[in-house]
């Protein structure tokens, strides 16, 4: 049955066109609602799922030696930061100056900082709840001379390559003199790895994808059955990229406040990208952003990259 759209007109609008569009599609963001950002955080703790405990290896591993090429007294921008965990995990090493974690749940933020300002009382700390992704201006109380942007969990491979460039030209804009960007990159391994990570043995990625349709029921006012859908994700070797889609079980017709569409059994919409990369193929991505020098950290497998660029 239908509720009525809880989502702004803009945000009806969006899904809308992704759905109306011959080839269907709708934006990762709204993967995370209360439920899925809980099945991500589960995800992460997966057995196939490797990207989050092999970076938390590569910053154990060589975190002094990150420190030592950054430098303390940093701004550090933490995007995305959630609980704040792995930034935290790196104060004492980088002493940063100032600590502003960004993030689109600010209450969420609220109460992680306050409980990190108790912990490290010398850090100032100013919490900012914003949608980065489409690109911001930061207030003048984080302070601009030696902005550290800390983008870890490979999110930037959820950006198309084109946007990706984009979104890092907005950092360094934004970096000052002699700041830089930290950021965890997903390299390209051998398919089934990649296929088995975000297709795992106990159904949580599947879960995480089809809780999807839920949220977009409650966004737009839409009627997608669940049990009507099955998640597919696979490895595009052409497009380096893990695909993640939704696949219709049978033909069916989605209704929602202003449209509707049919999708015939087996049509597919499209969900999430995320890009994988070569050591060198990001280094260049950077370079096309304007960002200089880069220092490279990897685990022994190869299978993650933490890279640190100069603005
Ligand atoms: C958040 N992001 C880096 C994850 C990824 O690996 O692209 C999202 C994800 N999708 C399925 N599993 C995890």
């Amino acid at each position: 049955m239908r509720q009525r759209a809880h989502g702004s007109a803009a945000v009806v609008a969006e899904i809308s066109a992704g759905l109306l569009a011959a080839k269907p599609y709708t934006s990762p963001k709204y993967l995370y609602d209360g439920l899925g950002s809980k099945l991500f955080e589960a995800i992460c703790e997966l057995p196939e799922y490797y990207p989050t405990r092999t970076e938390a290896g590569i910053f154990a591993e060589h975190g002094a030696a990150m420190a030592q090429a950054i430098g303390t007294g940093t701004t550090l921008v933490d995007l995305g930061a959630g609980n704040c965990a792995k930034a935290a995990s790196l104060f004492p090493l980088l002493q940063p100056a100032q600590y502003v974690p960004v993030d689109i749940s600010r209450d969420f933020l609220t109460e992680a900082v306050s409980r990190l300002q108790q912990r490290f009382p010398d850090i100032e700390m100013t919490a900012l709840g914003l949608d980065f992704s489409n690109g911001f201006a930061l207030p003048d109380s984080v302070r601009s001379d030696r902005r550290l942007f800390f983008y870890p969990g490979s999110s930037i491979g959820n950006f198309s390559p084109e946007q990706a460039v984009a979104f890092l030209q907005g950092l360094r804009a934004n970096a000052g003199a002699d700041g830089g960007l930290l950021i965890g990159v997903d390299l390209i391994k051998d398919s089934a790895v990649l296929d088995a990570a975000y297709d795992d043995a106990l159904g949580v990625t599947a879960a995480f994808n089809l809780n999807m349709l839920r949220h977009l029921n409650h966004l737009i006012g839409a009627d997608f059955d669940v049990g009507q859908w099955q998640h597919r994700a696979f490895f595009n070797e052409t497009d380096s990229r893990i695909e993640m889609h939704l696949e219709a079980r049978t033909a069916l017709t989605v209704r929602w406040d202003g449209g509707e569409r049919h999708f015939a059994r087996g049509e597919r919409l499209h969900t999430e990208d995320s890009y994988k990369y070569t050591r060198q193929s990001f280094v260049t991505l950077l370079e096309r952003a304007g960002f200089a020098t880069a220092q490279v950290w990897t685990d022994p497998s190869n299978w993650f990259a933490v890279i640190h660029a100069r603005a």
